[in-house]
């Protein structure tokens, strides 16, 4: 019972945490994707690859929540785009605060971008019940994790707007039945999305690509400083 009260009072400051961040995201009109999924599914990948696409267009932006090392902010860097690491010191998920000290860091560049991307630490449970000021939420499942996924992990598949699935690139070697997965992920969440992608091919890139530029057009008709500049 104590454990309970704990936990809800945790994630009710996460809460309040996440509605600050959430305003000054929407005043400056910026698109926040929080990214979810198992360490390995190709979430950093992905991020290469799109700021590989999009930076000449687009201000982006990313932060990479991990347990240990800079490795994934550098990896965007490298891409050409800014790009802050969290260290969690252990923890299994990154948080409102945890998002809000970064950015202040960073004196607050990270905040007012068109899209800032949260690469969350990767598992497929703890990310889940965090809010972090995000627009919407995005799973990643790799063709290599299995088909059963989305039934064993519901609460993150029915929460994100977006499921990734990603490496189509290796369906040909490794058994996953891609129509059961389409079928799971619709049942848990009738209105989400569901894009399939190979970043080492670049196939159903376009689809994903698309969906983001689609997300942000949304956003700047609906915030003041979308509208400011419209
Ligand atoms: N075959 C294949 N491998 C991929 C693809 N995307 C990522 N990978 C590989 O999967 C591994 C983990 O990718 P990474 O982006 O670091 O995953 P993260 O831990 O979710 O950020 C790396 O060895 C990548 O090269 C893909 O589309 N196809
Ligand atoms: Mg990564």
């Amino acid at each position: 019972m104590i454990e309970v009260d704990v936990k809800q009072k945790v994630l009710a400051s996460n809460s309040a945490a996440a509605a600050t961040l959430r305003a000054a995201f929407e005043a400056a009109g910026t698109l926040v994707v929080n990214l979810i999924s198992s360490p390995g599914s190709g979430k950093t990948t992905l991020l290469e690859r799109t700021a590989a696409a999009l930076k000449a267009s687009l201000r982006l932006g990313a932060l990479e929540g991990d347990i240990a090392t800079e490795r994934d902010a550098e990896r965007l860097r490298r891409m050409g785009i800014p790009a802050r690491q969290i260290l969690t010191g252990g923890s299994c998920h990154l948080d409102a605060r945890l998002v809000d000290r970064a950015l202040a860091a960073e004196g607050r560049a990270l905040a007012s971008l068109d899209i800032l991307f949260i690469e969350n630490v990767g598992n497929l449970i703890c990310p889940t019940s965090y809010d972090l000021g995000e627009d919407f939420k995005v799973v990643l499942l790799s063709v290599t994790e299995g088909e059963d996924k989305p039934f064993k992990y519901p609460a993150i598949f029915s929460k994100a707007a977006v499921t990734v699935v990603t490496k189509t690139d290796l369906l040909p070697y490794v058994p996953f039945d891609l129509p059961a997965v389409r079928e799971q992920v619709r049942s848990l969440n009738p209105a989400g999305r569901l894009v399939e992608v190979s970043a080492m091919t670049g196939a159903g890139m376009d689809a994903w690509l698309g969906l983001l530029t689609e997300k942000l057009a949304e956003k700047r008709a609906r915030t003041p400083a979308g509208v400011a500049s419209a």
